[in-house]
C-alpha cells in the first residue's frame, strides 16, 4: 500500500509578497496586471477572497467586489526562488516528490510510514517545518493514493491538514462534486449531472459498462479514481512533460525585427536542450506575456516529432506573428516543445494534458489561457 501526501501552498503568491512587506500581512493582496490595463488577477489572498475574487479574474472586478484590495504586481523570479526553497525541504523527507507546479507537489512517504510514522505525524512535520523555513503555509492532504491526497490538501484551506485512514477512502470521496476527480473538467461533469450524477459517490456507484461507455480507454481509471484506489505512483520525472525556454524582458517588445531574435534564440536553445535530454516533440508553444501582466499560451502541434532549430523557430514565430497587433508589446516571451515521442498519447485523459503543457519551466501557469 503506498502513502501519498499532497502539498499545496496558500494563496503563493500573495503569501510571499505579505512575507516580504509586513505591511501586507493580514490585508487583502490582489497579486497581478492593473485594472486600467485590462490586467487579471494572478492570486489573492485569504482577506481578499472573502469578497468573492479568485485567480484569473478581471483585476477590474476584484477591485469592484474588494475596494481595499492592494494591488501587487507579480514578482515571478523571487515565486521561483520560494518554490525552490519548499521544493527542497519537500526532498528532505523523500526523494520520491512529484512537483505538479511552482507551489505543489505529491510525496510519496510509504517509507516513512512503513518505518513506523504515523502520517498525521509526517503531515504535521512537513507543515510545521516548511512555515519554520520558508515563512509560507502549506495544506496538505494524506492518502493511500494521489487522487484522495490532491483532493483532501484542498478541502480545508487555508492551513489544511487532510488525513484519510486506509479503507476510508470511498467513504471520504462519495459526498463530493464529481468536479473535483482530477480528470473531470466542466465539460464532462456536466454531462453527468444531466445524467444526474453529482457526487463523486454517484459516479462511483455506476457499473463498469457505464464507465466503458462513458469514458472509453478511460473507464477503470476514472471509476478508481472515484473509489479512491487509484494506483498511480509518484513519478520523479514527470517534470519533463516539455522543454522550454523564457525570457522576462527589462523593457517590452514590439518591434518585428527584435522578436524574431528572441524567438530564434529561444527556439535554438530549446533545440538544444532537446537534443541534450535526448528528445523530440510534436507540439510548439509559445507563451506571451503582455504589458499588463496578461499572460497566455498558444500552441501548435507539427505533422512530425523534431528536436530542430528551423522547424521549432518557424512554428513559434508563426504562432507569435498572429499575435502581433499595433500598439501591444510584449513583457515575456517563451518557446517551448513537448508532445514527446515515446510519450503514449493516451495515457492522459485531455483536460489533465493541456493543465500539464501549460506549465513551462518556471512552473508557472498560464493567467489566462485561450486556444
Ligand atoms: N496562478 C496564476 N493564474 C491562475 C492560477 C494560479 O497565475 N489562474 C498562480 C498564482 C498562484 C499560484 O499560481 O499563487 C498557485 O496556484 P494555486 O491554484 O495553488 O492558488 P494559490 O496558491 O494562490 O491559492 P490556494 O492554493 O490557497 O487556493
Ligand atoms: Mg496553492
Amino acid at each position: 500500500m503506498r502513502h501519498i501526501i499532497h502539498a499545496d501552498l496558500d494563496a503563493f503568491y500573495a503569501a510571499v509578497e505579505q512575507l516580504d512587506n509586513p505591511q501586507l500581512v493580514g490585508k487583502p493582496v490582489l497579486v497581478g496586471g492593473r485594472p486600467e490595463n485590462r490586467g487579471v488577477v494572478a492570486t489573492a489572498s485569504y482577506e481578499a477572497r472573502v469578497f468573492g475574487v479568485h485567480s484569473a479574474m478581471p483585476m477590474k472586478t476584484a477591485v469592484y467586489r474588494c475596494p481595499k484590495g492592494i494591488i501587487v504586481s507579480p514578482r515571478f523570479n523571487r515565486y521561483k526562488e520560494k518554490s525552490g526553497e519548499v521544493m527542497n525541504l519537500f526532498r528532505e523527507l523523500t526523494g520520491l516528490v512529484e512537483p505538479l507546479s511552482m507551489d505543489e507537489a505529491y510525496l510519496d512517504i510509504t517509507a516513512a510510514v512503513e518505518a513506523g510514522q504515523r502520517p498525521l505525524a509526517v503531515a504535521l512535520d512537513l507543515k510545521a517545518r516548511v512555515f519554520a523555513v520558508t515563512g509560507l503555509v502549506v495544506s496538505v492532504g494524506v492518502g493511500t493514493c494521489k487522487t484522495v491526497a490532491k483532493i483532501g490538501s484542498d478541502l480545508d484551506k487555508p492551513d489544511g491538514l487532510v488525513v484519510v485512514q486506509p479503507g476510508d477512502e470511498a467513504e471520504f470521496l462519495a459526498p463530493l462534486a464529481v468536479n473535483k476527480l482530477w480528470g473531470i473538467g466542466p465539460k464532462t461533469a456536466e454531462r453527468l449531472n444531466k445524467d444526474g450524477i453529482e457526487t463523486i459517490g454517484e459516479l462511483a456507484d455506476q457499473p463498469l459498462a457505464w464507465f466503458a461507455k462513458m469514458f472509453g480507454k478511460r473507464a477503470t481509471n476514472v471509476r478508481d479514481k472515484a473509489m479512491g484506489l487509484d494506483d498511480d505512483a509518484v513519478h520523479i520525472h514527470s517534470a519533463t512533460k516539455s522543454i522550454s525556454s523564457e525570457s522576462t524582458f527589462a523593457n517590452d517588445l514590439g518591434g518585428e525585427e527584435e522578436l524574431r531574435d528572441v524567438v530564434e534564440r529561444k527556439a535554438v536553445g530549446v533545440a538544444h536542450q532537446l537534443e541534450k535530454a535526448n528528445l523530440k516533440g510534436r507540439t510548439v508553444k509559445l507563451k506571451l506575456r503582455l504589458a499588463d501582466f496578461t499572460t497566455f499560451a498558444r500552441q501548435v502541434t507539427l505533422p512530425y516529432h523534431t528536436d530542430a532549430e528551423e522547424p521549432i523557430k518557424e512554428a513559434a514565430w508563426a504562432l507569435l506573428e498572429a499575435e502581433l497587433e499595433p500598439g501591444r508589446t510584449f513583457r515575456l516571451i517563451g518557446v517551448g516543445v513537448a508532445n514527446f515521442e515515446d510519450e503514449s498519447e493516451d495515457e492522459l485523459p485531455t483536460e489533465e494534458k493541456e493543465r500539464q503543457l501549460s506549465l513551462f519551466t518556471d512552473g508557472s501557469l498560464p493567467v489566462e489561457v485561450t486556444d
